[in-house]
């Protein structure tokens, strides 16, 4: 075997060991997806769903929208009493083992104020979990 060829065989090997390890991490992990927001004035709801790939329940810490500073932001659920709608906030919100969380319009969702997101039509949120995860998902606009 000449050298140049064993050289381009390790570098295979170790790019699919590479690729091996990534995908049994993002697996074993969280994910974040179909991400969106909407507006009111000065604030909005963001919506999307998450797996945890944990064995073990993880809870949200913290969540950011990267674009801004000084956002407040909160969970809340939208509850329907009679014919009368209104949100409660949620302490603490966490994810069962191997469970799918979703974040809804009318359920849970995920509310920001003091933040003026007028001018964007994509923005990007970080979720930091109990566990010390982290995922970084780009939101889209509702229109
Ligand atoms: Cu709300």
């Amino acid at each position: 075997m000449s050298k140049k060829l064993a050289t381009a065989m390790i570098i295979v090997i170790l790019a699919v060991a590479a690729l091996y390890l990534y995908s049994s991490f993002t697996a074993g992990g969280i994910k974040a997806y179909d991400a969106k927001f909407s507006l009111i004035p000065n604030g909005g709801g963001i919506y999307m769903i998450i797996e945890n790939g944990y064995d073990t329940e993880v809870c949200i810490e913290s969540v950011d929208i990267l674009e801004v500073e000084g956002e407040d932001v909160m969970i809340h659920q939208t509850i329907k009493e009679g014919n009368v709608e209104k949100m409660v906030m949620v302490e603490r919100l966490c994810i069962p083992p191997k469970d799918t969380f979703k974040f809804e319009r009318g359920g849970y969702h995920i509310m920001f104020m003091n933040a003026d997101l007028r001018n964007y039509d994509e923005i990007t949120v970080r979720i930091v979990f109990s566990n010390g995860a982290e995922v970084t998902v780009k939101a889209t606009k509702m229109y």
